[in-house]
This record gives structure tokens, sequence and C-alpha cells, in this order.
């Protein structure tokens, strides 16, 4: 049936038009009840919305337009003006400028229709709308971009038409538009037959819909109120219905981006004079409570132009216009909402907080003051910037009702208090919480640190940590902002004078005592650009902060390795001493600088600085101090002195400005400024536990986690601070938990995920943190993920794991590449054949364990997972597997192999992998990890990577990007990894400690691995040399970074010869002519706790693996009792080292080599303590059977040539490992085996200050 075409229908440019005459009332209602809409659209509901009923004590529905396929009420015009076109203007398209909801309707409509549509839109319309709009588009149809906004893109339309010949549908003053909006008013009337009507509420852009939904409702019950609702800084309409004539606003807000109309239109300006009732404006915050109380009535996000009706109801019946009980009607017209904004829009919605400004006196405590008034009311923001006096404030809080936001502020009315109520102030509170202060004046910021503060939200915690403020320390910022996190962030500026800084580092460390944690933002950016004045342009020309922030650099709050310069926090008391200690090598004027600064007025003597041509070589120091000092009175050669006068911050400033300027200049980045604050995984010992052989509880000859519960107090006593648990994880058990089934599950073997807990639980009352095994590579091929896999090719999970289908090679099909299983057996190929879907899958390891494939993002994401999952058990973190094998070259490229080795050895020992280990791309995952672990606070990653030194360095990544926290130091014990070590040679022990300090990048963390379940014990590689085992133990133990324990070693535990009939390690099971060496059974039999029967290891007449019979003298019973003992060794010495946490925390400067007068066995290391003004060295006699003498002084001394300017110094005997009256450390003595520390410090300050 071909279309009547009304004889109003001449043109329809907007703007331009010009119709014969306009449809009469009669003729709207007839093409209202004639739209041919419902071709596309649906008849929407009429929802009751029962919290909006409530609130308003009206019976409140909701029109769903919502619902429809383009989410709004805009594809009903459009679908009734284009199904209307003649068969001509079919033929010759449409066009359509629009920068949202009407787009998708004519884009829609046009596609149901099979007519070409040309839809302009601007060009910086977001992205999701555009896509959104080609989504519903025909091939016919096309998306135009153009122009930056909607007039420019309205103008190319207009031109496309002009050109093209082609039907312009506009969005709203169009008859056939109108008309097919005021379907919706035919619908609401036909919905609402059993109820008392009194208003409905439409939103208005251009008015389309107001007008066609009061054009209908007028002509068929005028009773019902039709009202029109606008946002404040787009009511076209209303100030158009005003002035009786249509006029154009100068700007229009966006917020409500989808009613944003600058201009109605006449025709739709005409209908609503003469329908409407009454037009409402409401607020951006009106807006936004209405997307919350239509989402609490509907589950639905409505956009801001979408819940204008709801906001304009809401506003109605609020002010008492309506008659309680009675009908409201509100289109919820669009939910087209852009997902960036709902932090915003949720942010606002809360109109119950209401913000002050207010002014305070500018003194210590007022704050508190003033916060006990509003308190217990919640807090939700609260910032001050220093200004002088009176301070300014700005606060929001949350009053229960506005009888109590009435009383709140007439409590601080009566208190004499001087606000203002800011809760109306659009201003305000888009940007005034972030202006308050802004920049504060230099005479007021001279002595200001600024710290941001965590500590767990919940109701008082602000008021608590106000209480915790110094009452001795001014404050003079303060910024708090509530986002209903679980915790909450305070940002505060203090004024630290130069000489109380050292009394200011004892209140962070009270706070955090008390559970806060701080880190200073001094250095930050934001707080230099932002919060400070500049000075004048200096002699580099640039303009820098004045004065320079100073700042203690320091945090207790989680950090990666930093290249930024940390002063370790200090300890006890100040040390007594004749000047300032520095240590040997290069002068850390930065330190220094601190030091001064903290212990100024320790130092009981004047401090002379001797300044040298090299610091004059510095064209830029930043530092107008420095600059105005340099020309009058300072030459190179001379000697500034800056002279005790305790309580005189002055000089101590002037110092600090210099030595900075100095740091500076030197590039601390690049010299050993280490990031040091002392991490537990930096300072505590590692434990290795491998679950099946530490301790059996339930008898059944495997143990499990009960028996390491049982067990704890044990590890406490031998001082060791975090144990990692080989795998427990649900596995099959072909490598021992190695191939894992279910990585959110603990096998059943050793125990339940209760289990698990208690032993978290346990283990944090003894402060011992724990370490999952963390097995990425690979899956069992048990588990749910590769059995989905494996089901078919086309399994959504099919890319999960890496298949392959083969090359066919002399019509024989072949896996696609040469390389080879780590464990070796028949071909090595570390391909294997499917049947079912006949293709191969790749596994680095055993067959049963099918590698990941990490080219995944969904794999990456699950792992991801895996590891939040074990960290919200409360884990310290992983100790993670495999990790060079990640990822494989893409193109599958043959490896480098060696025929001739493979006669002796497994296949894959004989390959060169740099095919399959250390892809440049596995940084990028790990990477990854370290983020989500960092999420969790102070949580850790090691690293299992056998590489050589320079690939495990780039395991710790870059301090921008940081990966592992340690990598593990394998260069000890895995030297030619496969073949026995004899470390009796001191100089394997010698070459490796040397090698691994050089190569250790100066912000990262070491550490020393001396065995694990992978590896022959320490005692075999010795010969089973106890005396030289222990000695090897406590050698490390005594060398900064953290040591590594692996189970039983503290008791010199022995490798059991395990034969082939007896063997269980998969790498023996498939190498049965070599398993002697391969297999990994003999380093992982039972722990040896008691002379007894199965060594108290097991009631089980047979345990896994035999207990080694020489538990009748090596166990931890028998141990314990002797003082000489491994046991006893490694106890004392990890004792000494727990108090001395800045060892951990030390870099190793030197480890002297072919010295004449040193003894080849004597192996020496020197390293300075973590607080940089300790230098130490540790000494072992290696010699396992001959007493060596020594003259330590003449040896670290004779280490100082060439630094002539450093003077004598006193070396100490700080600890031995052998009972000693000797201190003298002249002609020392060392037993066989002894390991002793010597600390010796460089005299006096100290001429260069530059070395
Ligand atoms: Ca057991
Ligand atoms: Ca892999």
């Amino acid at each position: 049936m071909a279309a009547v075409v009304p004889r109003w229908r001449l043109g329809c440019l907007a703007g331009v038009r010009h119709f014969g005459a306009l449809p009469s009332n009669s003729e709207y209602l007839n093409m209202i009840l004639n739209a041919k809409v419902y071709d596309v659209c649906k008849r929407t509901d009429l929802h009751f919305a029962p919290s909006l009923s409530k609130l308003t004590g009206n019976r409140v529905f909701l029109k769903r337009e919502d619902t429809q396929s383009v989410f709004s009420f805009k594809i009903r015009g459009a679908y009734n003006r284009i199904v209307a076109l003649s068969a001509e203007e079919k033929a010759q398209g449409i066009c359509a400028c629009s920068a949202g909801n009407h787009a998708q309707g004519v884009a829609f409509s046009a596609a149901a229709l099979d007519v070409s549509a040309k839809i302009f839109m601007p060009q910086t319309t977001p992205n999701i709308k555009v896509d959104a709009v080609r989504r519903f588009s025909n091939e016919k149809s096309e998306v135009i971009l153009v122009g930056d906004n909607y007039d420019a893109a309205y103008a190319a339309t207009m031109e496309c038409m002009r050109n093209e010949g082609r039907v312009l549908v506009h969005p709203f003053n169009d008859p056939l538009v109108i008309a097919g909006q005021g379907t919706i008013g035919k619908e609401i009337l036909e919905q609402t037959t059993k109820e008392d009507v009194e208003a409905v509420f439409c939103c208005v852009g251009g008015g389309g819909l107001l007008a066609g939904v009061a054009s209908f409702l007028k002509a068929v019950k005028p009773s019902i109120k039709v009202i029109g609702v606008e946002a404040h800084d787009s009511a076209a309409m209303t100030e158009s219905l005003k002035a009786q004539k249509v006029v154009e606003l100068p700007t229009v807000g966006l917020f409500a981006d989808g009613a944003a109309v600058a201009k109605v239109g006449d025709e739709t300006f005409r209908l609503c004079q003469m329908h409407v009732d009454d037009m409402i404006t409401v607020s951006t915050d009106e807006i936004c409570a209405a997307i919350k109380d239509s989402f609490k009535d509907t589950r639905v996000v409505l956009e801001p132009a979408g819940a204008l009706a709801t906001a304009g109801l809401k506003r109605y019946a609020l002010s008492g216009r309506a008659t309680e009980g009675r009908c409201l009607v509100a289109v919820s017209s669009g939910a087209n909402m852009d997902f960036d904004r709902l932090r915003f829009v949720s942010e606002r919605a809360d109109t119950s907080e209401t913000h002050i400004a207010v002014n305070i006196p500018e003194k210590a405590g007022a704050f508190i003051d003033f916060y006990r008034l509003i308190f217990p009311r919640n807090v939700t923001e609260f910032a001050y910037r220093i200004s002088g006096d009176p301070a300014s404030i700005f606060m929001s809080f949350q009053a229960k009702s506005e009888e109590d936001r009435a009383a709140a502020l007439e409590a601080l009315r009566g208190a004499g208090y001087d606000f203002l109520d800011l809760s109306q102030n659009e201003l305000a509170k888009t940007h005034g919480r972030s202006l308050i202060g802004g920049r504060a004046p230099p005479e007021l910021t001279s002595e200001e640190g600024l710290f941001s503060f965590e500590f767990p939200e919940k109701p008082g915690a602000l008021m608590r940590f106000l209480e915790q403020l110094p009452s001795d320390f001014n404050v003079s910022l303060f910024h708090y902002r509530g986002h209903g996190a679980d915790v909450a962030r305070v940002l505060v500026g203090i004024q630290v004078p130069g000489k109380s800084r050292a009394g200011f580092r004892d209140y962070l460390a009270y706070l955090v005592s008390k559970g806060y944690s701080w880190k200073e933002e001094t250095q930050n950016d934001i707080y230099t650009r932002f919060l400070l004045e500049t000075s004048e342009v200096n002699t580099s020309g640039r303009k820098r902060p004045f004065p320079p922030p100073l700042t203690l650099t320091g945090s207790s709050v989680t950090e990666p390795c930093s290249s930024k310069a940390v002063l370790p926090q200090r300890t006890g008391a100040i040390p007594k001493r004749d000047g300032l200690g520095l240590a040997g090598g290069k002068v850390k004027a930065f330190y220094l600088a601190l030091h001064i600064l903290n212990w100024y007025d320790a130092v009981p003597e004047n401090l002379d600085i001797l300044l040298t041509e090299r610091d004059f070589e510095v064209e830029d120091y930043g530092v107008p101090v420095f600059t105005d000092m340099r020309p009058a009175s300072v030459k190179p050669g001379q000697l500034i002195r800056f002279p005790h006068e305790p309580g005189a911050a002055m000089p101590s400033v002037r110092a600090l400005l210099l030595l900075l300027a100095l740091a500076e200049a030197e590039g601390l980045d690049g010299e050993k400024g280490r990031a040091k604050s002392g991490h537990w995984w930096e300072t505590e010992v590692m434990y290795q536990i491998y679950p099946r052989s530490f301790q059996d509880s339930n008898g059944d000859g495997t143990g499990d986690l009960k028996g390491i519960e049982q067990r704890l107090p044990y590890l406490k006593e031998l001082g060791v601070g975090f144990l990692w648990l080989s795998p427990v994880m649900k596995s099959p058990m072909m490598d021992f938990g190695y191939d894992i089934a279910d990585f959110h599950a603990v096998d059943p073997l050793f125990g339940s995920m209760q289990d698990m807990k208690d032993l978290i639980a346990a283990a944090e009352k003894l402060g011992i943190k724990l370490l999952m095994d963390f097995v990425p590579n690979h899956s069992s091929n048990a588990s749910e993920w590769f059995k989905e896999s494996r089901s078919s090719k086309t399994s959504p999970k099919r890319d999960w794991y890496m298949w392959h289908p083969g090359v066919v090679v002399d019509g024989e099909r072949r896996p696609p590449n040469n390389w080879a299983s780590n464990f070796g057996g028949g071909l090595g190929s570390s391909w294997t054949w499917d049947e079912k879907t006949e293709e191969y899958y790749y596994h680095a390891f055993g067959e049963f364990q099918p590698d990941l494939n990490y080219r995944n993002p969904e794999v990456v994401e699950a792992m991801k997972e895996v590891l939040r999952f074990w960290l919200d058990l409360g884990v310290g973190g992983f100790r993670i597997d495999a990790v060079p094998f990640l990822l494989e070259d893409p193109e599958l490229r043959d490896e480098a192999f060696d025929a001739a080795c493979a006669k002796t050895q497994p296949i894959w020992n004989c390959m060169v992998h740099n095919y399959t280990q250390n892809d440049p791309k596995n940084h990028e995952i790990i990477q990854g990890w370290r983020e989500t672990v960092d999420q969790y606070g102070e949580r850790v990653i090691f690293g299992e990577i056998y590489a050589p030194l320079k690939d495990l360095m780039e395991y710790y990544g870059t301090p921008e990007k940081p990966e592992f926290n340690v990598p593990f130091n394998f260069e000890v014990l895995g030297q030619n990894y496969g073949q026995p070590n004899d470390l009796s040679v001191a100089k394997v022990v010698r070459d490796a400690v040397r090698s691994y300090a050089e190569a250790l990048p100066d912000w990262c963390h070491g550490n020393w691995v001396l065995g694990n379940h992978d590896n022959h014990r320490l005692m075999q590689r010795l010969r089973n040399n106890t005396r030289l085992a222990t000695t090897v133990y406590a050698f490390f133990n005594l060398l900064p970074g953290t040591p590594v324990v692996y189970q039983g070693d503290e008791i010199a535990q022995r490798d059991l010869f395990i034969p082939y009939s007896l063997c269980r390690d998969p790498m023996c099971l498939k190498n049965p002519e070599m398993f002697a060496t391969t297999g990994r059974d003999p380093e992982r039999t039972p722990m040896q706790w008691t002379p007894g029967f199965q060594s108290g290891f097991s009631t089980s007449n047979r345990t896994w693996l035999p207990v080694n019979p020489d538990h009748v003298t090596v166990n931890v019973e028998t141990e314990a009792k002797a003082s000489t003992s491994p046991l006893s060794v490694m106890r004392s010495t990890l004792a000494w080292r727990s108090r001395h946490p800045t060892l951990s925390l030390g870099s190793i400067t030197e480890v002297p080599g072919d010295l004449g007068q040193l003894n080849q066995d004597l192996v020496v290391a020197k390293y300075t303590m973590g607080d940089e003004t300790t230098t130490a060295a540790t000494v072992a006699n290696w010699n396992p059977s001959q007493v060596l003498s020594v003259d330590l002084q003449a040896l670290l001394e004779a280490q100082r040539v060439g630094e002539a300017r450093h003077r004598a110094s006193k070396v100490q005997l700080a600890f031995s490992t052998a009972s000693r009256e000797e201190v003298d450390v002249k002609g020392l003595t060392l037993a066989p085996g002894e390991v002793v520390v010597v600390t010796y410090t460089s005299g006096k300050v100290l001429v260069p200050i530059i070395a």
C-alpha cells in the first residue's frame, strides 16, 4: 500500500521550513493513531517503580523506552518518518545528522526498510556511539564523521541533501517524527486504564517527544498534566516558552548530552506552547540521583538524558505538588550511557553530602577541635592548604537527614565558626575541592614535607587518624576523600624543621606500629608543580620550586625496587662516634646530607667539608642558595665549616642544600643509592619445604599440611621468616604436584582447603609467611582445562594449549620441529600426538604436562586470577616455577643439537634452547604478575630461572616495570648444573659471589640458594663433608641478600641413593640408563627429626621414599644438643643476622682474590651495610683441617691502597661461628670452617666529598 502523502509535507528543513499549512490537532491525533512504528518498535512496558513510589508517596511508573532495540525512543520518530517516504524518495536515500540516539534510530530504520542512509556525526562523537550506529547500519548506508561539532556536521548534512537529493530525517522538528514519538502517549493511556494518572513527565531536547506525547494526551484525556523536564544548563524549551518565541541558548550543558539542544524546533515549540502544562529544570545532581533511583527500581543504568523525566517527577512530587496516592508516569527515554561516566554519576548521585567551606585558626590542634563538631557523621572529603591565618578548609559530610544536617551546621555556628554552605554551588562541588589552597608561598613551605598515609577505612578511622597527628608539628596541607573503598587515603603536608627530623622519623615509626602506612610524596611532580610556588629562573634557565623540597625520602609502603635513594629507617639510638663515618668507595653525598639533617644535634663537633675541583664542574646545581654562595665564599680547595650549634637549623639546611646539589650532580641513579626499606623478604630467611617429605600427620607415609603446622614452632626457633611450599595443589602427582589439575584446590593427599587456611593462620601467629609454588607453564593433562581443549578442534579452550598438525615427511607425519622434552625419554620430543583430534600438543616437560598457550590473553588472565585466589587466602606470595619456559618461538624453529652429547645425556641437555626459553615476551607476562601481586601490598614473587647471570638479572625487570622481587640465584648451587660441583675449593665460592655481586643491579636485592628439590644436596656436592657444608651455609647466611635454606640442609642431611626399582621421579623413570645422575629422589627423602622410628617423620612402616638410615646420627633432636652441630651453627648465624637487618640490605663491594698475603683458603666478602655508614666483611676459613692466621686489620687496610685520603680505621670482630675469647683482630686465627664478621669504619670525615 502506498503511503498517503499529507498535504503539508512540502519540505522539512529545520530552520528553513515552509509548511504550506501546519497539521491541526486532530490531524496529529490521526497521525499518531496511524503511526507505523510497530514494524520495528515494541510497545514498551509501563514499569511500576516501588522505591520511587515509596519515596514520593505516589504510584510511580516508568515507561521503559530504554528497552527499545536501540535503547531509546528515537526509533519511533525516525521509523515513522522513513516509512512514509515515497518510492522515489526511498530510491534517492536519506540523510541525517546526530551525535547520539537519533542516528541509531535512523540507521536501524533505514536498514529495516532497505533505504540508503548517510549519517553525519561530529568527529568528536565517542566511539561507542559511532560503533552503535555502524552496528545498526545496512550496506547501503554510511556513517560520515565530519567537523568538530554538531553545527559543522549539520552543514555537511545540508550540503549532502542539496547535492544528492536525499531527504533529511530531522531529529525532532518534523510532524511525522513528532507523531512517532506521540505513540508513547497513546501507550501510556492504554496501560493506565486502572490508574488515576495525574501527570506524565517527558525529557526535552528539541521537544519532539514532549510535543508528540502532549498532542495525544491533550486530545484524548486533557485532565492529565503533561510536564517537560530539562537540564538546568540546557533549558531551551523552558526559555522559549517563557519568551513566547523560540530562543537560542548561547551555550548548552553537555552532561545530559542526549537532550543538549540550543534551539528547539518551531513546530515542537508551537505544539508545546499549546499543550504542555509545565516545565521543570533539574540540576546535574538531581539527574545523577534519578539515574540511581531508576537503577534501584529497574536495575538499568539510564543515560543522563534518559533519566531527566524521572528527575523532574521527583522534583514535582517532593516539592509537594503531587496529590498523594495518584499516579505519576515518567518516560525513561534512553540507556546509551557512556561507561566512563559512571564514576562521576555515582559520586554525584549522593545528594546527602553537605559541602562547606570554613575558616579555622591557623594553629596546631584546630583541625580536630573543628572535626569533633561534625563527628560521628561520615566525612567524605576534607581538604586544607596552608595560606595564612585563618586557614580555609573544604569539608563534605553526610548527614542522616535534613534535620541532622541543620543540627550539624547549627553546632558549627554555635561554636563561632564562619562557614559557607556550598551544597548548591556547582563550581565548588566540581572544582573547589581540588582548588583549596593551591600553591603556597615559599615562606610557608620552607620546612614542609608531603606524606601520603593509608589505613583501613571504617567508621571513626579518620577521627583516630586526626588524633594521631603530631601536636608539635604544624600541618600545612590536608586532603582526604572517602571513596567507599576499604582503604582510606590521606595526603598531609607537615612542617618539619631540620632539627626535628629525627623526632619526626620516630613519629612515623610510631604510626607504622599503629597500623598506618606512610609514603613521602615531597618529590612527587604534582607537589612541586601544583602546590609550590616556583623560584625565579636559575642559571640553567629552568624554573625550580623554591625552596627545593627537603625530603626524608622514605616509605613504609611496598614499593617496587626503585632507583630512588632511600634512607633506611633509623633504628635505636644515634650511634656515638667521633664524626660522621662514611663508607669506602664513593662518598654518598646524599646520605651524608640526610645524616646531617637527622643527626645534626648529635654531631658533637664542627663539620668540615673540603670542596674539590670536581665540585665546580657541575653547571646546574638547581639550588639557589648554593649558586648564591659559590662565587663569594667558596673556591676549590677551600674548607667549609658548618659550626656545631645544637638547635641552629640554618647551617644544616645550608649544608643540606649544598650536599643535595652535589648528590644530584653525581647522578644518584647510577650510584649505589639503593632502594632499601627492608621488606620482609629482604631481611628474613626463606625456607623451602618439600611437603611430601616434611612431616606426615596421619600415618599414610607422605607429608601433609597438618604435619607442617605441627612443625611451625621448630621453624620459628630455627629463625626462618617465610616458607616456600613446593606444590600442594590438586594433582595426579605424575611430577609430584608440578602437574596441577586444579589451580584452585589443595590435593587431598596433603589435606583440605581448611587445613591450608589453618596453616596460614597458625604461621601468621608466629610471624611466618607462606609462599605458594605457582606452576604457570603447564597444567596436568588431567585438568578440566586440558580435557576441554582436547575435546575438539573447535573447543573454546582449544587455543589455551599449543596444538599443531605436525608436518608430513616422506609420507610420514612428524612433530613440527625437534624441540625436546626436558624430561627426556624415548625420542625425547616435546610434541605428543593426540589421536582424538589428530594434532600434536606441546609440552616442555612430561607429556602429562601440556604447556599453556601464553599468547592467548584468556590464559594470561586466568593465571592472574589464580594468583589473586591464593593472595585472597592470605599467602605472602609465590615462588614461580620454570619461568624461562613460558613462551616459545612462534615460528617453531629447530634448536641446535649436539648428537655426541646425547650418548651420555638426555637429549634436552644437549640442545641450545634459544627457541624454547627466555623469550623476550616472557617479561611482559611477569610484569603482569608483579602488578597483580603488588596490588595486595607487602607480597612477593620469587622466580625459578636457571639462566646465565646476564639473562637472570633481566628478570628483575626495571624500576619502572619491575618483574620478580627476587629471581633465585643459582650461581653457587648450579654452575654446570647436572654435574656435581666441588665446592671444597674456596675459589669456586669466591668466583660465584664475585660474579653475582658484580652482575646484580644496584637497585635490586640479592639472594643465595644452596639447595633445592631439583639438585643434589649440598652435602652430596661436598662429598659429605659436614664441616664444609656448615661453613657454606654460615658464610652465605652472613652476606647481604636473602638466604634460602632447603629443608634438611640445616642438619646437613645427605642424599640417599635410590635404586631404579624404587625411584619415583619421572626424571629417573624416563632415563633408566642414567637415572643415578638425573633422578631427583635422593634429595627428596623425608626430613630427619629424631633418631627413632622413621626418624619421627611418619608412623607408617612404609614412607613414600625411604628415610635415610643415617638418621640415627643426623637428625634435629640430636643436633640441637650439640653446640657445634650444623643445626646450632645455622641457628646462631640466623639469629645474628636477624639482629642486624641492615646486613641483608647491604651491597657487596669487593671480593678480594689473588692477594699475596692472603691464604687461598680464606674467602672474604666486603660490603656496606644497608645504612651505608657501616662497612663490614665476612671472612671464612674454607680449609677443612687447617687453622689459618690472619691480620684482619692489615687485610682490610690493604684494600685501601689508593684511597689515601681515608684515615686508618678500626676493625672490630662482630661475630664468630666459633666460641672465642680473642678479640684482637691482628693475628686472628680462624679455625677450620670458622666464619667471622668484622666491622670497620673509616675514621673521621672526610676530606673528599666526592672520592
Ligand atoms: Ca600424610
Ligand atoms: Ca611454555
